[in-house]
This record gives C-alpha cells, sequence and structure tokens, in this order.
C-alpha cells in the first residue's frame, strides 16, 4: 500500500509519563475523557473535528449538582489529559479502536488516585475485557447510570457494573452540555441526537450486539429546536444512527425546524425517498446534505447482511430525488462483503462518479466482537486476529471471500485515492454552474488539505477558519430555500441546487 503522510501526532496517543507527580485528588472534581485514536491517512483528518460525540457531554447533562466537570478529547492534539487539579473521578468512554487506550488512561488516572468508570459500547459488548480496568463499568446508556455512579461513589458504594436499559422517556433526558466543548477546536459543536436505534439490524452493525437492546425512541422536536438555537451555531448535525427510521417523526421534526433557518445534515437509509415531499420538507428546514450507508452496489450482499433496502438498481434514480431539492450526498459503502471481487472497487467509484455524489467515504468491513458478523466470520475460521486497534475499518481484519486480504488494503486504498483525485472532484462537479465555485472549494479544503488540517487542529482555529464559510453555506441555502418554495413541488429542480457542507464531507 502506498505510504501517505500522517504525522506522528495524528498515529501514536501523546506519551503518559509514568512518573509525572499529581496532587491528591479535589473533592467533587470528575473528567470526562475522549480517547485518541490513530487517523486514517487514506481519508480527511478534519472528521474528527467537524462535530463531537455526544457520549461525554450526554451523561455529563445528568451530572448531580456540586459537581466540577472538565472535558478532554485526546483528539484535540492538546497533548496528554491534565493531571492537575488531580480530578477525584475519571469517566472515560471505550469505544473499539481506541480500548488499548482507554485502559492506559484508566491505568494512569488510578495509580495516581482516581476511580475511573469505563462507559461506551466497547464496555457493553466486552464487559469481561474492560472490567479489570476500571472500579466501576457503565454498560449502556449512561444518563441514567452516571448521577447513580456518582451518588454511590460519594456514599462510599461504588459497585464494579452498573446497567441500564435505553427504555426510559427519551424526553426526559436533560440536554448535552455543549458548554464543556472547546468551541475553537470544532467546526461546529451542534452534535444533536434526535432519535436512538435504527429500525433496521444490519449483521455488521454495532446495534446488531448480542445483549444490546436498544427501542427506538424520539425526542420532541421542540426539544431538539431549543438544543440547537440555544448552542448559537448556523450548522448543526444530526448524529443518530439514521433519522429517518420513522418518516412520520422526522416530518414533525422538519416542521418545527424550519422557522428557525438553520442548516444541517444527517444520517438517513435511501429508503427516506420513499416519499418526495418529505424530502422536500427536509430542504425546506435546512437539509443541505446527508450521509447514506448505502453500503454496496451488490443486493446479494444486502440481503446477507439482512439491511432492508430498496434494490441497488433503484439508487440512482434515489440520489437524484436528493439532489433535486438541494441536498447533497455522502455515500458511505463497505467493502469485502463476500460477494466482493476485485472489481467492486472500479465499480464503485464510477457509480459514484456517474451519479454526481459529492462526498464518500468507505469502510472495509470490519466484524466488531459480538455481531452475527464475527460470529460467522470466527466460525469460518476467518477472523485474522483480535487486535482491536486495527478494527478501525481502514484495515483488513478477516479472510475476504473473493480477494486476498492484501488486495482488500491496495483496493481500499485505490478507491480514495481515486475520490479524492483532482480529476474525480472535477467530473462530481453539480450540473448548476453557479454550484461549482463553492463545490469545489468545500471539496479541496476537506480532501486535499490534511497538512493545513493538521496545523487547524493544533492551533485551535478550525472554527476560526471555518465560520465565515458554514455561515456563507447557510445564506446561500436561505437563498435557494425561497426559490423552492416558490416552486410547484413537482417541477424538475436541478437548476436550483445550492453548496453544501456535505461536498466537504460533513
Ligand atoms: C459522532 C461519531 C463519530 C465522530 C466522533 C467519534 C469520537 N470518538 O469522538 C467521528 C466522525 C470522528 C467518528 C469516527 C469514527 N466512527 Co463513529 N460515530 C459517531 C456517531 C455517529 C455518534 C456518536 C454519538 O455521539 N452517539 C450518541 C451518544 C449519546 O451515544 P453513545 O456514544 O452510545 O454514548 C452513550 C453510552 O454508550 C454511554 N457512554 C458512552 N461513553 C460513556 C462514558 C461513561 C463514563 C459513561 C458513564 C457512559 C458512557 O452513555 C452515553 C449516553 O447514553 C456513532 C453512531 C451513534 N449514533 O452512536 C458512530 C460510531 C460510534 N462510530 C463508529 C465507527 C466504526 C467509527 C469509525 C471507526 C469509522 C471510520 N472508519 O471512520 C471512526 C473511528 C473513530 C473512533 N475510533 O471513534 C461505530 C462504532 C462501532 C464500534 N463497535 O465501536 C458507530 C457506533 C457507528 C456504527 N453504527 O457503526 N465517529
Ligand atoms: S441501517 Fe445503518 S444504523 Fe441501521 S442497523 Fe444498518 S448499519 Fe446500523
Amino acid at each position: 500500500m502506498r505510504d501517505l503522510w500522517l504525522p506522528d501526532e495524528m498515529r501514536n496517543a501523546p506519551l503518559l509519563d509514568p512518573h509525572a507527580p499529581a496532587p491528591p485528588p479535589t473533592k467533587r472534581y470528575a473528567l470526562l475523557l475522549n480517547p485518541f485514536y490513530a487517523k486514517d491517512p487514506h481519508a480527511s483528518f478534519g472528521k474528527h473535528v467537524l462535530t463531537p460525540s455526544l457520549a461525554l457531554t450526554s451523561i455529563a447533562g445528568a451530572t448531580p449538582e456540586g459537581w466540577t466537570l472538565k472535558y478532554w478529547d485526546e483528539n484535540l492534539l492538546q497533548g496528554p489529559p491534565p493531571l492537575d487539579p488531580m480530578p477525584q473521578v475519571v469517566g472515560i468512554s471505550v469505544h473499539l479502536t481506541f480500548a488499548k487506550r482507554a485502559y492506559a488512561l484508566a491505568a494512569w488516572y488510578r495509580a495516581r488516585g482516581a476511580a475511573v468508570i469505563l462507559g461506551g459500547l466497547h464496555v457493553l459488548s466486552c464487559p469481561e475485557e474492560a472490567a479489570p480496568h476500571a472500579d466501576a463499568l457503565a454498560m449502556g446508556d449512561g444518563v441514567q447510570l452516571w448521577p447513580r455512579i456518582l451518588a454511590d461513589f460519594e456514599a462510599g458504594r461504588l459497585d464494579t457494573r452498573y446497567c441500564a436499559t435505553y427504555e426510559t422517556e427519551y424526553r426526559d433526558d436533560p440536554a448535552p452540555r455543549r458548554d464543556l466543548l472547546p468551541r475553537e477546536s470544532f467546526l461546529t459543536t451542534t452534535s444533536m441526537i434526535a432519535t436512538r436505534g435504527c429500525h433496521n439490524r444490519c449483521g455488521f452493525c454495532y446495534l446488531a450486539t448480542d445483549g444490546l437492546r436498544m427501542p427506538y425512541r424520539m425526542r420532541d422536536p421542540e426539544q431538539i429546536v431549543r438544543e440547537f438555537e440555544a448552542d448559537g451555531q448556523p450548522y448543526g448535525v444530526f448524529v443518530d444512527n439514521n433519522l429517518g427510521s420513522r418518516p412520520d417523526y422526522l416530518l414533525k421534526l422538519c416542521r418545527a425546524l424550519r422557522p428557525i433557518k438553520k442548516i444541517w445534515s444527517a444520517a438517513v437509509t435511501i429508503d427516506v425517498t420513499d416519499d418526495p415531499s418529505l424530502i422536500r420538507e427536509m430542504a425546506l428546514a435546512g437539509c443541505t446534505g446527508v450521509f447514506v450507508g448505502f453500503e454496496s452496489l451488490a443486493d446479494g450482499n444486502l440481503e446477507a447482511a439482512h439491511k432492508k433496502t430498496p434494490r441497488t438498481e433503484d439508487y440512482a434514480r434515489r440520489v437524484r430525488i436528493l439532489h433535486d431539492n438541494g441536498i447533497q450526498v455522502n455515500s458511505s459503502f463497505v467493502l469485502g462483503f463476500d460477494e466482493d471481487r476485485q472489481d467492486v472497487f472500479e465499480r464503485t467509484a464510477a457509480w459514484v462518479e456517474e451519479n454526481r455524489v459529492e462526498c464518500s467515504t468507505f469502510h472495509i468491513l470490519t466484524p466488531y466482537p459480538g455481531t452475527p458478523l464475527f460470529r460467522q466470520m470466527e466460525s469460518e475460521g476467518r477472523i485474522l486476529h483480535k487486535d482491536w486497534d486495527l478494527y478501525d475499518t481502514s484495515h483488513v481484519v478477516f479472510r475476504p471471500k473473493h480477494m486476498t486480504p492484501e488486495e482488500l488494503a491496495e483496493g481500499y486504498s485505490w478507491i480514495y485515492r481515486r475520490l479524492f483525485s483532482h480529476a474525480s472532484i472535477w467530473r462530481r462537479r453539480p450540473e448548476d454552474l453557479s454550484a461549482v465555485i463553492p463545490y469545489l472549494f468545500m471539496s479541496y479544503l476537506y480532501k486535499k488539505s490534511n497538512r493545513v488540517w493538521h496545523r487547524l487542529i493544533q492551533a485551535r482555529a478550525v472554527h476560526a477558519v471555518w465560520r465565515p464559510l458554514v455561515e456563507w453555506s447557510r445564506r446561500r441555502h436561505l437563498g435557494f430555500r425561497r426559490r423552492l418554495e416558490s416552486t410547484p413541488v413537482r417541477l424538475h429542480l436541478e437548476a436550483l441546487r445550492a453548496p453544501s457542507l456535505v461536498s466537504a464531507g460533513v
């Protein structure tokens, strides 16, 4: 595979000095940590700083009064997390790809007298592995558990495991504490989540993990509007697994968002286009881009993964419905399914270009522990190793059926090179000439500027540089909306296309 530029700070976590001195823990002071993970040099380094995860800010919202909190995300390249003042409790979010780092951080703080609580997806999938590294595990919804954990800690009766389901009334959850985030480090701090769960249960998705019960839950649209307004940003990102799982809910949400005149993007499945009038409502509510998990262009792969989705031959028409409403598409594909042969890379790239899909994200098929896919691969003896650091969807960790692991890795590298190339960016430019310049601008800034991203992140200048561009996109979108409102619903709207942040992969 070709050697791509990856500076040391993005490849290796900051050093944790084993001898670093620390004062005694400060009472009722908790540190919330998002651990480092190595970045994929094929993709944009901007990805992490577009919008933060809501895991820690959500539990922060549920913190009992009297506690002081600090938020630290190691991926913002500001060095190791602080030891002074020394927290009494450290809460760490654990995903598969940074589990090892989370355990190292846990050991560092425990050695200095802090109690460590581990929570997050990986703790739920692999509790036995995580347990020795923590004073307590939070399994499942941390918003329910965090106040209980802190209360038990204060009372000196901390348990080793706390389990929660996702079955409480979602509307009763407090709003996430976005005020704790370093605003200057993210393009937007307004990550939002309106729903939890998904109507699908694809065999490769973490939602299919054994024992994970995540029924579909929704917040009131008015709560979302209030959160969006309160954070004061022009652009928000919905981090829901699938904002379109319940079209009736999405319609209500769009109607509530429309008056605030902000722009947003969200992940949806392509069946959201079953009703084109819903897509128009999304556009009128400020949606400028969607992230769509197409996963594969082979129906057999999707059937084997149990993904309920329209036939792949209909994907192009559906992309057009989104485009006609000024909504740009970031298409997400998984490579290495059992029907994929060596031509999958070329065919997928050609489809993306032919349909002028503005941005694409690729993932090497990765069997997450606890999922049906993992069980299948393990029973077939196809798992190559269990080094979770490499389960990041940019490394091959299983033996593909019709390729060698090396061929899959090279194909993944090739397709990113091709889609991030000058020629491909140009081929996919919008048909509407007035949208070409903004599209090119955003594409180059996102896809071809990793050296710039590296500097911006280190200098904490991401927000300052992007904010004017985001505001400009919002204004252009408002102009587009006015024209859309005055256009009969069934008219072909191609000429009205507005640029969006999705051309930048947002
Ligand atoms: C935002 C996001 C990102 C952001 C930020 C990631 C980050 N770590 O900071 C970006 C874009 C950078 C990103 C990148 C990637 N991501 Co991502 N991402 C998400 C997304 C869309 C939202 C996360 C979120 O905010 N959820 C909402 C919060 C409230 O829910 P939660 O995280 O489950 O947290 C709750 C509990 O788990 C618990 N909890 C969590 N932490 C803690 C800690 C404590 C102390 C306690 C008490 C409780 C607790 O309480 C929380 C409240 O209920 C999720 C999908 C999703 N909707 O969850 C995928 C998801 C987490 N990502 C995923 C993947 C695969 C990736 C990538 C590997 C993909 C890629 N190749 O680029 C990379 C690698 C990054 C990495 N290693 O994390 C997978 C993870 C699968 C797994 N088994 O680990 C997910 C689940 C998507 C999916 N459906 O497959 N991602
Ligand atoms: S549609 Fe997406 S979020 Fe839903 S189960 Fe499948 S992969 Fe997971």
